[in-house]
């Protein structure tokens, strides 16, 4: 008996030095010291034993029993500390580690260009209107010196939603609008960004969906060079002092005399290439004195009042800013194309 209570304590003592976790050394006070244990078990065989061997091996007994007690609980204070350690270590936060670089989003090329375009012009003392895209055949065209019929209609290939709705192919709708809300009185000084829609071939240079800016001035003593100095300083804080600019004479039924201005293509440096169709140029923006027809269907006294006008296509100049050889890219959503504009914020 005294010899299996030896071997209990050293097979006891072992199993716990072996022990990797706290349920483990559990595990092992349960079965070695629990009422079912080995030990209870030898135990229950006392009663064999004579009268002066059962003290004896009663002492024996408890004895082992508080070797292998406090055998379980050093191990444990290891095991516990050792507990911390690991908890302590995996939580560990390196201040010194480098930060894992958050994906940032930036604004779209087209969006940071119109803002470019208002800030100039609300500078130049302009407020901006907005006004629907899906729009009215008469402010659209019949408001604008087009009534049915009109051969220019063909100049802007529309999208017809009705007889009377379609979708707007230009922003011009909105010097009808603007002048009819202000009823007959200067001065207006406003620019219009927005989406208009044609059915234009896609190429490199057109696009079915596209942005325009209007800009549309009327008081008393508006002039053709009110007209060229607006859009001169234009050019020039758009584009730099080194670009060039031409006027070319042209025709909308809306403005008279009318002209195109066109900016010297930064892709070949005037040279042609398939971005200015091989011209050097690259139309950008139409414009006129407002037609006297306009200003007295809208309300205005035309021998009193007179404006000018222009409608500017922004993704045009974005080409020619960013040196972006298709108008195609800023339709297209490709994230390698719109990351590179997030070094220009
Ligand atoms: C017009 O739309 C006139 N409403 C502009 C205007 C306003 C003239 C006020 C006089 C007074 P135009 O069709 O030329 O004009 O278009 C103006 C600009 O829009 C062009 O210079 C060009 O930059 C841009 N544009 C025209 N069509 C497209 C297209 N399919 N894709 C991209 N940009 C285009």
């Amino acid at each position: 008996m005294q010899e299996r209570l030896k071997e209990l304590q050293q097979e006891a003592l072992e199993a716990v030095q072996k022990a990797v976790d706290l349920k483990e050394l559990n595990e092992i006070r349960v079965s070695y010291l629990g009422k079912k244990g080995p030990i209870t078990e030898v135990l229950k065989g006392m009663g064999k034993l004579s009268a002066e061997e059962r003290p004896k091996m009663g002492a024996l007994a408890n004895e082992v029993r508080d070797i292998i007690s406090s055998g379980i609980e050093e191990k444990q204070k290891v095991l516990e500390e050792e507990a911390v350690q690991k908890k302590l270590a995996s939580e560990t936060i390196d201040v010194t580690l480098p930060g894992r670089p958050v994906n940032s989003g930036n604004h779209h090329p087209l969006t940071r260009i119109i803002e470019e375009i208002e800030d100039l012009f609300i500078g130049m003392g302009y407020t901006i209107a907005e006004g629907p895209e899906v729009e009215k055949d008469y402010y659209n065209f019949e408001a604008l010196n087009l009534p049915k019929g009109h051969p220019a209609r063909d100049m802007q290939d529309s999208f017809y939603i009705s007889e009377e709705i379609l979708l707007r192919t230009h922003t011009s709708p909105m010097q009808a609008r603007t002048m009819e809300k202000n009823e007959g009185k200067g001065p207006v000084r406003i620019i219009c960004p927005g989406k208009v829609y044609r059915r234009d071939n896609d190429d490199a240079t057109h696009s079915h969906q596209f942005m325009q800016i209007e800009g549309l001035v009327v008081d008393e003593n508006i002039r053709m060079s009110d007209l060229k100095g607006t859009l001169d300083v234009f050019a020039k804080k758009m584009f730099g002092d080194d670009r060039e600019i031409r006027l070319r004479p042209s025709f909308f039924p809306f403005t008279e005399p009318s002209v195109e201005m066109d900016i010297s293509c930064k892709i070949c440096k005037g040279h042609g290439c398939n971005v200015c169709k091989g011209t050097g140029w690259i139309e950008i923006l139409g414009a006129g004195m407002v037609h006297p027809n306009v200003l007295e269907m809208a309300g205005y006294d035309s021998t009193k009042y007179t404006g000018f006008a222009f409608g500017m296509g922004p993704e045009r100049i974005a080409m020619l800013k960013y040196g972006v050889d298709d108008i195609r890219h800023y339709y297209t959503n490709d994230i390698r194309f719109l990351k590179q504009f997030s070094m220009h914020e």
